[in-house]
C-alpha cells in the first residue's frame, strides 16, 4: 500500500479534493494513507513568511527553500522509502504507465509550488522527479498532487468497490471507452442502439470494440497511432472511413506545371529513383494511388516501361507497389480518376517549401488533414511538385495547403521522396 504526503502551504485544497468520493470513505476507513505537512510551520521569522522576491529581479515571488526542505524532510520520514515528487509544468506529462508504476512505491511525498515557483535548490537537493498535469497555467501544484493521489490509490487494493474495474478503463488499454448508455432506452426521439437492447453478449462485445476504434481514431488519433491492431481489429476496421483513411489518400508527384530555378513554367522529368521510392511510399502507408502527371506521353511511356521492368522481375513486395502507381497526363486527371473510383470529389492539398504559396487554400497540418478526413468519406490527393515547386495559380482545385516541412535552420531543400515520407508519416505513421 502506497502512502502519501502532501507538502503545500494550503492543505485546504487538497483536503477539500481528497474528502469525499471513493477517496475519501476510503481514507476514513484506513484502506488509504494521505496526510499533508505545511512549509509555513517550519518558518522561524516573526511574519512566517514562505515566499521571497526573487534574485535577479522579476515579477512575482519566490519559495524560500528553508521552510520548504524542512517540510519535504519531515514529509519523507513519516514513512520509509519515500519518493519524493515535484508538480511542475517542467515535469513530465503524467501517464497511466507511470502511475502504476508509482502505485508499486511504499511512499509518495507530492512537492507543490506556489506563487512563480521555487528556489531551484529545492529541487536539485530535494527531489526525485518532476511530474506535470499538461500544459497549462495553475496556480499552484496542489491539484496536480491531488490528482496523483486519486490515480495513484484507485490501483490501490481496496479502495475501489470491484477490483476489476480499476485497471480496464480508457488509457490503460490504447483505446477511448465505447459509449455507455442506462434507462431509459428512449430519452425523446434518442435511442439507446439495438444491439445493446438485445441479449447477445459477443454481439455487444463486437459493437463496443468497434465504436472504442472508431471514437478512439476520430478523437484521439495520437492514441489510435499507438495501438497495435489484432486481427479481430482489423475485421471491425473494414469499411469504416475513419479506419481506413490511408486507402482514400493518394498522392500525385507533379511534373507539370512547376517552376525551374529562374521562376520559367517547365516541365521537368520522369526520374526512375522518384517513382521507385514514391511507389514504396505509397505501400508502405496502404495508400489508394500513386499518380505521376506529366503531359509528356513519352514519359508517361517510360512510367510504364519502369513497371514492366519490377512486373518482369517478378518479386511480389514490388507488384504490390507497383499496383498503385498511375501516370495521368495532368492533375486534372488524376483528380477525375479519383471522382470516378471513389463517386466523390477528391479533397486537393498542396504541398510547397515556400510559405507564401497557394494564397487561396487553407493552410493545415498532416495533424488537421487528418483530423478533417475522419470527418468525410472523401477521398484526398496531395499533390507534389518537382523542379521548384507547384505553380500555385495553374492549379484552381487545390482547396489546402500543407505548412511546408521544416527543421530550425532556414535551409529547406528536401528532396520530393524525404517529403513524401515525412508526411505520409506524420499523416498515417503508426507511434508504437
Ligand atoms: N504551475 C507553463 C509554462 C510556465 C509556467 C507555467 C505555470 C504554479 C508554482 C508552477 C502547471 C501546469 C501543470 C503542476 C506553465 C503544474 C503547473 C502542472 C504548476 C505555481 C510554479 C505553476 C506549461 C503552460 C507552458 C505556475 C506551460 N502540473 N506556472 O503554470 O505548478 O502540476
Amino acid at each position: 500500500m502506497t502512502a502519501f504526503t502532501v507538502v503545500t502551504i494550503l492543505p485546504e485544497i487538497v483536503e477539500g479534493a481528497l474528502g469525499a468520493g471513493v477517496i475519501g470513505r476510503a481514507r476514513v476507513a484506513g484502506t488509504l494513507d494521505v496526510a499533508t505537512v505545511n512549509p509555513r510551520d517550519f518558518t522561524t521569522d516573526k511574519h512566517r513568511s514562505v515566499d521571497d522576491t526573487p534574485y535577479g529581479g522579476g515579477p512575482g515571488m519566490v519559495m524560500r527553500p528553508g521552510p520548504l526542505l524542512a517540510a519535504i524532510e519531515q514529509a519523507s520520514a513519516r514513512v520509509p522509502g519515500a519518493h519524493r515528487i515535484l508538480l511542475s509544468p517542467a515535469g513530465a506529462p503524467l501517464t497511466q504507465a507511470r502511475v502504476r508504476e508509482l502505485a508499486a512505491l511504499p511512499h509518495l511525498v507530492l512537492v507543490c509550488g506556489r506563487y512563480e515557483g521555487i528556489d531551484d535548490r529545492v529541487v536539485t537537493r530535494a527531489i526525485d522527479e518532476e511530474l506535470s498535469l499538461g500544459d497549462f497555467v495553475l496556480t499552484g501544484g496542489e491539484l496536480g498532487a491531488a490528482a496523483i493521489v486519486d490515480a495513484v490509490a484507485r490501483l490501490m487494493p481496496g479502495v475501489l468497490g470491484e477490483p476489476a474495474s480499476a485497471d480496464d478503463e480508457s488509457f490503460s488499454g490504447a483505446l477511448l471507452e465505447y459509449p455507455q448508455y442506462t434507462r431509459p432506452a428512449e430519452l425523446d426521439a434518442d435511442k439507446v442502439p439495438d444491439v445493446l437492447l438485445g441479449g447477445n453478449h459477443e454481439a455487444i462485445r463486437r459493437w463496443r470494440r468497434g465504436e472504442a476504434l472508431r471514437r478512439t481514431a476520430r478523437r484521439r488519433p495520437d492514441l489510435l497511432a499507438r495501438h497495435r491492431f489484432t486481427a479481430e481489429d482489423d475485421k471491425l476496421a473494414r469499411g469504416v472511413p475513419e479506419l481506413e483513411v490511408g486507402a482514400r489518400v493518394s498522392i500525385a508527384l507533379c511534373h507539370y506545371p512547376v517552376t525551374d530555378r529562374t521562376g520559367a513554367i517547365v516541365t521537368t522529368a520522369v526520374t526512375n529513383l522518384d517513382l521507385h521510392d514514391l511507389a514504396r511510399s505509397s505501400a508502405t502507408y496502404g495508400l489508394d494511388a500513386c499518380y505521376i502527371v506529366t503531359p509528356i506521353e513519352s514519359q508517361r511511356e517510360k512510367c510504364a516501361a519502369i513497371a514492366d521492368a519490377w512486373r518482369g522481375e517478378g518479386k511480389e513486395y514490388r507488384l504490390d507497389a507497383l499496383a498503385r502507381v498511375h501516370a495521368a497526363a495532368a492533375i486534372a486527371d488524376a483528380i477525375a480518376d479519383l471522382k470516378l473510383r471513389h463517386g466523390a470529389d477528391p479533397l486537393v492539398i498542396a504541398t510547397t517549401a515556400a510559405a507564401d504559396r497557394f494564397p487561396g487554400a487553407v493552410p493545415c497540418t498532416p495533424e488537421k488533414l487528418l483530423h478533417e478526413l475522419h470527418g468525410t468519406t472523401a477521398p484526398a490527393l496531395i499533390l507534389f511538385g518537382t523542379g521548384w515547386g507547384l505553380v500555385d495559380s495553374m492549379i484552381p482545385e487545390v482547396s489546402r495547403v500543407l505548412a511546408p516541412i521544416s527543421g530550425r535552420g532556414s535551409w529547406n531543400h528536401l528532396s520530393v521522396r524525404s517529403a513524401v515520407a515525412v508526411i505520409l508519416d506524420r499523416l498515417l505513421g503508426l507511434r508504437a
